[in-house]
């Protein structure tokens, strides 16, 4: 089918519309209509020149979802370009658990220095988030705000869900990601939840239900690795293995909370910004460690075949991976914790950033949600209290 001029163009591009925005949690809902949309992104409205998902129509005029003519959200009015990548978070809490400003500016500029490029010209992603008045006035774009208080929201999902229907202007469905700054769910005492990869709505809960220590740390690291998985990142990158030593990202539960360390001193609270080598657990040769020279200024952590966690010096020099005192071994041993040896491959993040998850944006062709089961139960404080007590 061929489109005629603008007139039918139009048409069809606001029932799309009308479609997404009328479809609650809804992905199942939108899975009949990507046929009738997919012609649509060769359209000009859908031209998504920054790749962020937010066609470039949107991101100039502002959006209007009900195409009534009167714009809804006024993307340039928040900031957005369509020639630099934005991403865009509401942030609802619950009594006490949202985050502080500090961790609002550590969040900001770890994208806004992410290693990705813009046809601007400029480098990293600005993303916006809005936490309402009381989250100051650098983040209140007037969506954010208080939530009654559920010490459990279970089940986790249809209960996220809820809160969100009722405190998220639908017309930011293909704008904004909804994250909760909650307390527990399904009394799991998880730090968190994305419910899907990639998906358009989180949580971050590390209440005082389980006795969480929360620091800045902690909810940068959580914030950073849960909204990670909304743009389509894994615990192992390549695949859902966890605690690989080379997977250099807060993805990964030896990094979630402590940021990866680095010979600088200064943790790094961000995806992964290259993929070393895979590493062989059968053939695994100490003396080259990470064998990359890129992670001269890294350190990484690896699990002992006793369970142990351990962290290197400079991860381009040798690793003891047997644990045995010396770093000259070609050995073979499971050091990421589990009992299997495979062969462990990483994962460049920012390289694989996915926009559009859910029901977010309506220029690019991204993936929408699948549900990987084994990523949905996330770090609980007794996981991290095990690393940290063992390493030695
Ligand atoms: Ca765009
Ligand atoms: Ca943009
Ligand atoms: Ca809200
Ligand atoms: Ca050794
Ligand atoms: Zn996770």
């Amino acid at each position: 089918m061929r489109f005629r001029p603008r007139p039918v163009v139009l048409a069809t591009l606001s029932s799309l519309v009308l479609t997404a925005a009328a479809t609650s949690g809804a992905v199942a809902g939108l899975a009949p209509d990507q046929p009738a949309a997919a012609p649509l992104a060769a359209a000009p409205a859908a031209t998504d020149t920054d790749g962020d998902s937010l066609p470039d129509a949107w991101e100039t005029n502002g959006y209007d979802a009900n195409g009534d003519g009167v714009v809804d959200v006024d993307l340039p009015a928040l900031g957005a370009s369509p020639t630099k990548k934005d991403l865009f978070v509401e942030m609802d809490y619950m009594s006490g658990r949202l985050a502080t400003t500090a961790a609002f500016d550590r969040i900001v500029q770890t994208f806004a220095n992410a290693p990705v490029s813009n046809p601007d010209g400029s480098k990293g992603i600005r993303i916006h988030l809005d936490g309402g008045p009381a989250a100051g006035a650098a983040y209140n774009l007037g969506g954010g705000n208080q939530v009654p208080y559920d010490s459990n929201l279970q089940p986790a999902e249809a209960q996220t869900d809820a809160i969100k229907k009722a405190n998220f202007a639908p017309a930011r469905k293909a704008i904004f990601h909804y994250m909760l700054w909650a307390d527990d769910y399904d009394n799991t005492c998880s730090s968190g939840n994305a419910f899907a990869i990639p998906n358009d709505t989180f949580i971050v809960t590390m209440g005082p239900k389980c006795n969480w220590t929360v620091t800045e740390n902690r909810n940068v690291g959580t914030f950073i690795h849960e909204l990670g998985h909304d743009l389509g990142l894994t615990h192992g990158g390549t695949d859902h293995a966890n605690y690989k030593p080379n997977y250099l990202s807060v993805m990964n539960y030896f990094f979630q909370f402590d940021g990866v360390p680095r010979t600088s001193g200064s943790n790094w609270f961000s995806y992964s910004s290259f993929a070393p080598p895979a590493l062989n657990e059968t053939s695994l040769r100490e003396s080259v460690g990470l064998n990359t020279a890129t992670a001269s200024t890294w350190k990484t952590k690896w699990k002992c075949p006793n369970g142990s966690t351990r962290t290197s010096g400079a991860a381009n020099a040798g690793i003891d991976w047997n644990c045995d005192g010396d770093t000259v071994d070609t050995t073979s041993t499971s050091i990421n914790g589990d009992t299997s040896k495979t062969t462990l491959s990483a994962q460049n993040n920012w390289a694989n950033i996915k926009f559009g998850g859910g029901d977010v944006g309506g220029g690019s062709s991204q993936s929408k949600t699948s549900t990987p089961a084994h990523e949905l139960k996330e770090m609980t404080q007794q996981e991290y209290d095990n690393l940290k007590t063992t390493t030695r």
